[in-house]
């Protein structure tokens, strides 16, 4: 990648008004986290669902892949100032689920706390988890997820051009080795944000920091 090539891409989307305040186009796909990478064990890993719901559910790994899967490209920012445009990811629509039956919500649930390996954990409103622009994936550019970048199943979240009105959060609001959702009436702040970072985290009013 030369760094015209990066430039010129980057004033295309400033152009666009898809460029966040403070962040820079990037064509590579950095890797961040905090601690070790797990591993995977398809007969034992489950994902649960489980909280202000009519019904705790817990899939495994044959069950989780049998579930209705749905596409999504969309822009996603890090608060460390890279952005990446137009990446494609496969997964499990929460609202999918809730359509299909599957999931039925109380109306206490208010907020959605994801869980994955090692304890850390994301908090996001409902509201913002029953966007297009969250999902459950399991696939990036067509290719099961990178060890590195949560596989087999990680939360993402990200901005989907033309849905101005949808919330967008920074991207440490998708939790990697995803193995939870805990809906909640209550907000509890994750991971990143009990380190300082921003509850909300809306990257176009560049809420990095509380
Ligand atoms: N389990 C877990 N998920 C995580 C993190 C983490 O430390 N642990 N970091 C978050 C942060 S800060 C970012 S920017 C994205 C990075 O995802 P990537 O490594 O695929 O680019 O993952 C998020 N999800
Ligand atoms: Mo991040």
């Amino acid at each position: 990648m030369s760094n015209l090539e990066r430039r010129t891409e980057e004033e295309k989307v400033r152009m666009e008004g898809r460029l966040p305040p403070g962040q820079a186009l990037t064509l590579k796909f950095p890797v961040l986290h905090y601690g070790p990478v797990p591993g995977f064990n398809a007969a034992t890993w489950t994902m649960k669902m489980y909280g202000e719901i009519e019904q705790p559910l817990s899939f495994s790994w044959d069950e989780f892949n049998q579930l209705p899967k749905t596409k999504l490209t969309m822009d996603i920012h890090c608060v460390t100032s890279w952005s990446k445009f137009d990446t494609e990811w496969e997964g499990v629509s929460v609202t999918d689920l809730i359509h299909a039956g599957l999931l039925k919500l109380k109306p206490t649930a208010k907020y959605v706390i994801q869980h994955a390996e090692f304890g850390y954990t994301a908090n996001l409103p409902l509201d913002v988890v029953l966007q297009p622009s969250f999902l459950l994936a399991t696939h990036f550019n067509g290719k099961p997820l990178d060890p590195d970048h949560g596989y087999p199943l990680r939360g993402v979240v990200g901005f989907i051009p033309g849905r101005e009105s949808d919330e967008t959060p920074y991207f440490w609001k998708g939790a990697k080795w995803l193995r939870a959702l805990e809906f909640v009436a209550e907000d509890r702040l994750g991971f990143w944000e009990q380190a300082g970072y921003h509850n909300r985290a809306d990257v176009w009013r560049e809420e990095r920091y509380r």
